[in-house]
């Protein structure tokens, strides 16, 4: 039986982190998580790249960007706050919907960590606050992701 598991190593990868500006004292914190969790898991500084966005809506055109620059993985930081527009919705699932389909189009893992909550201080929970820092969680997870990809045998053409 072969078994695929991803360590926790980023030594020699290149992340992406796409921010958004939208909510940036819930974002900033995110991106905070996710640049401590990067470091800590032997991601080199040079290696990283930040990218802010107007809101989350546009998180996957800058994604894309970044997955064909030869990223090996992406993190991708929103908080969508209900009540604060009526567009709550349509932003919301078009940021998922977006995120999914870079990653699905370009193999390239797109971590999704868009919050979308009822309340800022929902939001504030996840990052930094009761629910830990969930950009610290993406962060790792699109650490494991690219070392999954990277142990998988490569795709032949069918
Ligand atoms: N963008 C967010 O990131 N979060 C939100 O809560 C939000 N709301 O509620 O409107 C939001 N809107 C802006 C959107 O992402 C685009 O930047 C804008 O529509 C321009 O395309």
């Amino acid at each position: 039986m072969n078994v695929v598991r991803g360590v926790a190593d980023g030594t020699g990868l290149r992340v992406g982190v796409v921010v958004a500006r939208f909510n940036e004292i819930v974002t900033a914190a995110l991106l905070d998580g996710a640049v401590q969790a990067l470091a800590h898991a032997g991601v080199a500084d040079d290696d990283v790249t930040v990218v802010w966005v107007p809101g989350a809506f546009e998180i996957p055109t800058a994604a894309r960007r970044l997955a064909l620059a030869q990223m090996d993985a992406i993190v991708c930081l929103g908080a969508v706050i209900r009540g604060e527009t009526a567009h709550f919705d349509l932003v919301a699932t078009e940021a998922a919907r977006g995120i999914a389909d870079v990653t699905r189009s370009t193999g390239v893992p797109c971590i999704f960590e868009v919050l979308a909550t009822d309340d800022l201080a929902q939001a504030q929970a996840r990052a930094g606050g009761a629910h830990g820092n969930k950009g610290w969680d993406a962060a790792l997870a699109a650490i494991e992701m690219a070392r999954v990809l990277s142990a998988l045998p490569e795709p032949v053409a069918r």
